[in-house]
């Protein structure tokens, strides 16, 4: 054992608190109140992992019960148990967007409306690795490295430096350096007090400090997502057009705010929540409140609470399309956005850049086989069998910039590519990105092969270490592709711009007079006069013309003008058991339309792993308290992480419809499958039960809620 370290050891040098990325503050280590089951309490430092458990198992701590409060409408009641000293209420911000009065008269005087109450659970990304760091203070020379398992390693540069400028650390002595982290999806964006507790050990022994979570830990500790408490009402007029939508959300933070949501959207970008239709008027409101659980309201592959906008809207449409008895396809058919409205101005203030959501529903209806299923149904409904069909037609969000609305702590949301091609005509590539297993190595060296004609396995990718990389905000949101990816392209165009130069003084042609095939320039009339990049590059270091910089390199920041908006039409298919309530996934259809598409391969890889991301909180995962703010399970015996065996066989397809902005047309994907997906899942097993009376069932909708429905609706087989 080496040391323990405390919260008022840490206190000395101002670090027991730290700030969150939405400006609030979190516990490194507490002094004398914890907020929640499972808090971390106190440092142990030792030279071996059994030596470090055997401290923790020495440290003894005296909890006095203080009463706690879990349920987020509880705590946003006037007299309610206050989670935090620190604030006057538990309401921790509220946040509006569309018009309400107007919202309210059409809703008033529409001639159908549905009212649904949703919840969408806690849940945990459980990624392949936890959460780690080694941290290495080097106090002869004040610098510190930082190895640790973050999305956006820049940014952690830029907050450790603000928030220990005052113990003698500085930016340029503070590297970052994130490598293969065994996947992110949004979990590792959150700085950790294990992090902060590594670092601050580190500079206080001098010596490497590594701190990894054990799984349980991080089920238990790390930031959630969802917890989203939705009251949705829609409207539609007797011809079944939809004319309002209200969502009011109740949003369960735990004990502090550690979304990592751009500053000026406290929601995130639910304000998507009209998704791929038409509709004039909106409005959304959402109360964030403060309870006795650990920091909520981040990831899990989730574009910014997308998914939760998604849910809502996909589910309230197919209970408008039941209620008034009518085809789900059809009626959204009638209500999508048309392509002739793009680019797009939404009720809730999103511009739409491009979509085309007719012919993607088509496909999946026409690949999964629509009609005849329907046929099917309705047969197997008359011998008493239960078959449902659900769609989820969703327009996704992605690609943050435009730096003028988005920036987190301040840092402005751009991201950034520097590309140096060598003599020999090879390149090295880094980003501002930082892939957790998104393939960017193979796809962002497949956009500057496409620019420069250089073959994509003589292009070296790297990202992650802030002392080579250029500054960018990280891999989240499904923002490589729509910022790094484009700054990839430009910075591309800027060295082929200068190669036209060069190649000119070799051709001695004049610069107009040249073009650009594949990977030479020719002149024009005469294209056996030529130079391959590779020539030109040589002579960017051996012969480029007097006056003009060597070599052959760029740096390209690049700012979005919009955001992109991918879209996708999902349709599953499912068959339920009346003896055991359980449900099977017959089909799985997924029609995704990223615009460009740089790599299919990568393309289905991430619809494969997101749709399965989108099975896991539709049919099992959830995280779970009792009322005195205890965590039911914490380990994956309780955690339910599907497995091959759960998982469904997914068919996937795509339309491509490029984004007018981006200089190659691309958008986001990373994220459409999950948050499209659960919606699809919900929609199939409610459709299976709605003659029966049931009209909603929140996820997870695991085996024994559907068997509870069943028996209340006298239709379970009982042996
Ligand atoms: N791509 C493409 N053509 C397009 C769009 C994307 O070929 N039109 C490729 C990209 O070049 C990239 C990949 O698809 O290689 C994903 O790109 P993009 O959609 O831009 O998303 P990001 O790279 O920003 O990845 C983030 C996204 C998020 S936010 C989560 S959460 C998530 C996800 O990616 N986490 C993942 N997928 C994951 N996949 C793995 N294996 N591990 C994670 O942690
Ligand atoms: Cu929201 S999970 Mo991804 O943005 O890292």
């Amino acid at each position: 054992m080496i040391a323990f370290l405390t919260g008022k050891d840490l206190e000395k040098y101002g670090l027991s608190w730290m700030p969150t990325l939405m400006s609030d503050k979190q516990m490194v280590l507490p002094i004398d109140t914890v907020k929640y089951q499972a808090q971390e309490v106190v440092g142990v430092l030792a030279s071996s992992r059994y030596a470090a458990a055997d401290g923790v198992a020495a440290v003894e701590i005296d909890y006095e019960p203080l009463p706690v409060v879990v349920n987020p409408y509880k705590a946003l009641e006037a007299g309610s148990t206050k989670v935090r000293d620190d604030k006057d209420s538990n309401h921790i911000w509220h946040w509006e967007v569309g018009d309400r009065a107007a919202t309210d008269a059409v809703l008033k005087n529409s001639h159908t409306t549905v009212r649904e109450h949703i919840y969408i659970p806690r849940i945990h990304v459980a990624s392949m690795e936890t959460c780690g760091i080694v941290a290495k203070w080097d106090a002869i020379n004040k610098h510190l490295t930082l190895y640790m398992t973050t999305q956006a390693p820049h940014a952690i540069r830029t907050v450790v430096a603000l928030i220990t400028g005052h113990l003698g650390l500085s930016e340029e002595n503070i590297r970052v350096i994130s490598p293969d982290i065994g996947g992110g999806f949004g979990g590792k964006v959150p700085v950790y007090p294990g992090y902060v507790i590594a670092t601050a050990a580190s500079v206080v022994t001098g010596l490497p400090v590594k701190w990894i979570e054990d799984r349980s830990e991080n089920l238990q500790a790390d930031s959630f997502a969802r917890d989203y408490h939705m009251d949705c009402e829609l409207g539609a007029d007797k011809d079944g057009r939809i004319t309002a939508l209200r969502i009011k959300t109740v949003a369960d933070h735990g004990y502090t705010d550690a979304a990592a949501n751009p500053s000026k959207y406290p929601a995130g970008m639910f304000s998507i929540c009209t998704g791929s239709y038409d509709f004039q008027t909106a409005f959304t409101e959402a109360d964030a409140a403060y309870t006795n659980k650990p920091p909520g309201g981040v990831a899990y592959r989730c574009s910014f609470r997308v998914t939760e906008a998604s849910h809502a809207i996909e589910r309230m449409v197919d209970i408008m399309a039941h209620e008034r008895g009518e085809d789900p396809a059809d009626f959204r058919m009638r209500n999508f956005i048309k392509p002739e409205q793009f680019p797009y101005k939404s009720a809730l203030g999103w511009e739409y850049d491009s979509g085309n959501y007719h012919v993607a529903l088509t496909k999946a209806m026409d690949l999964i086989g629509y009609r005849e299923l329907r046929k099917e149904q309705l047969e197997k409904r008359q011998r008493g069998e239960l078959m449902g069909i659900g769609i989820s037609s969703f327009t996704e969000i992605v690609g943050a910039g435009p730096s003028k609305d988005f920036d987190i702590l301040g840092i402005k949301m751009f991201d950034s590519a520097e590309i140096r091609v060598h003599p020999t005509g090879k390149a090295i590539a880094r980003f501002g990105t930082k892939s957790q297993g998104q393939g960017h190595e193979t796809t962002y060296a497949q956009i500057i092969a496409e620019e420069l004609g250089i073959p994509a396995d003589h292009i070296k990718v790297e990202e992650g270490d802030t002392d080579t990389a250029p500054y960018g905000l990280g891999t989240y949101a499904s923002r490589s592709t729509p910022t790094a990816g484009a700054a990839a392209v430009m910075g591309a165009r800027k060295i082929r711009e200068k190669a036209r130069k060069i190649a000119a003084h070799l051709l001695e042609a004049a610069d107009d007079d040249l073009i650009w095939d594949t990977n030479k320039f020719y002149v024009k009339g005469s294209p056996d006069k030529s130079k391959t990049i590779q020539e030109i590059a040589f002579a960017a270091y051996t012969n480029h013309p007097q006056g003009m910089e060597a070599g052959l390199e760029s740096t390209f920041y690049y700012d979005p003008p919009n955001l992109t908006f991918p879209f996708g039409s999902y349709i599953c298919c499912v068959d339920i058991d009346r003896g055991t309530g359980q449900v099977s996934i017959r089909k799985f259809v997924a029609i995704d339309d990223c615009g460009t598409r740089i790599n299919p391969m990568i393309i289905e890889g991430q619809v494969h792993g997101g749709l399965t991301m989108a099975f896991a909180p539709a049919m099992m995962e959830q995280i779970q308290y009792d009322s005195d703010g205890n965590m039911y399970g914490g380990t994956f015996m309780d955690y339910m992480v599907p497995t091959a065996v759960e998982s469904p066989k997914w068919i996937t397809g795509g339309t491509v419809t490029p984004s007018p902005h981006h200089p190659i047309g691309a958008k986001g994907v990373g994220e459409s499958p999950n948050v499209g997906g659960p919606p699809a899942f919900a929609n199939a097993i409610v459709d299976a039960m709605w003659h029966l009376g049931v009209r909603h069932i929140d996820i997870p909708i695991t085996a024994d809620k559907v068997w509870m429905l069943l028996n209340k609706h006298g239709v379970a087989l009982a042996e």
